[in-house]
């Protein structure tokens, strides 16, 4: 039986009670730490059981693949050890995991700090771990840094970025999703984080992100993405597809006052909600990644350096071969 604690971890991740893309994965690793130490059963049926777990999380969220990364990771390594030694390998290789994601994350946050010189405005969309910490890192560096950062709608993870930033005394202004154009000419730099890059230099993220790289495009303002190892697919490099989730109608029209979103739904009117878009590579200066700054037509160094070069083809049979 599943145990419970890793049931809630996949339903959190679905329901976006844990969100960004680097906890997502880092809690995808724990959840199969938390399967494996519960086992009881005997060593034959332990494949079949972490295999199960695997699936459960890969169904979880479908765009980002930091998920099936932190899987694979742990799944490869466990099925292909011996059936006495798989269960001490899928911990052993849970906290490896976990640790190369930490420890990537601090990389960045060196790198990217670098790119904030004093007395810069940096333009920020939705939330991310990765560009909230690189703007603190150039902060404690004595850097005068000022934040412009959007409310991304429908969730407003925006909000959970003002506060972080504010609540550090860093100057934030928040603007409407809308306003990205109006605002761009305030800001020296734009950095996003991260949710899928392509072997080829697309960027997967928060929906919006392209206009605000299209804005800064046409403001002359360079656009980075801050993206530890963890968000390039290896599976690109095999044509594998970047599929967008679209999310409940509800999330747009639940905030909506009154009776209205009830009554748009008389109505039969339709709402969609893709959580991600697409950024082209023409549009973006570099990412920020734990192996240094890189043009996105390099991402396949990364896929390379950090997964060899098989990795994708690995990850494409094993899902075959879960579903
Ligand atoms: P970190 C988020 O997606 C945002 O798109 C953000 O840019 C990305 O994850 C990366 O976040 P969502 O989970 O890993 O809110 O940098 O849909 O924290």
């Amino acid at each position: 039986m599943i145990p419970k604690e890793v049931l809630e971890i996949a339903d959190g991740i679905k329901t976006m009670r844990i969100r960004g893309a680097s906890l997502i994965a880092k809690s995808a690793a724990q959840a199969l730490r938390i399967a494996a130490e519960r086992y009881s059963g005997d060593a034959s049926g332990f494949k079949p059981y972490i295999t199960k777990v695997a699936n459960l999380l890969l169904q979880t969220r479908p765009t980002a693949v930091s998920l099936p990364n932190a899987v694979y990771y742990v799944l490869n390594r466990t099925l292909s050890s011996s059936v006495s030694e798989a269960r001490e390998t899928a911990i052993r290789s849970s906290d490896e995991f976990i640790r190369m994601v930490d420890e990537s994350h601090r990389r960045i946050m060196e790198y990217g700090s670098k790119l904030i010189q004093d007395e810069y405005v940096v333009f920020t969309h939705c939330h991310s771990t990765a560009v909230v910490d690189i703007i603190l890192q150039a902060f404690r560096e004595g850097k005068r840094v000022e934040v412009i950062n959007t409310e991304t709608r429908p969730l407003f993870q925006g909000r959970i970025t003002l506060r972080e930033i504010a609540k550090n005394g860093v100057k934030v202004t928040h603007v409407p999703d809308s306003a990205v154009r109006h605002f761009i000419k305030n800001a020296n730099i734009v950095i996003v984080g991260a949710d899928t890059i392509t072997s080829d230099g697309y960027l997967v993220n928060k929906v919006g992100t392209s206009h605000l790289a299209l804005a800064a495009w046409e403001a002359g303002i360079p656009f980075y993405s801050a993206a530890e190892f963890i968000k390039f697919s290896p599976a690109s490099l095999e044509g594998g597809e970047v599929v967008i989730e679209f999310r409940s109608a509800s999330e747009v029209l639940d905030i909506y006052p009154g009776g209205l979103a009830d009554e748009l739904r008389r109505l039969g009117v339709e709402v969609l909600n893709p959580a991600f878009d697409f950024t082209p590579p023409e549009l973006i200066t570099a990412f920020i990644t734990n192996l240094g700054i890189i043009p996105p037509q390099l991402s396949v160094l990364i896929i390379k350096e950090m997964f060899g070069f098989s990795a994708g083809r690995i990850q494409l049979t094993v899902l075959e071969e879960l579903v």
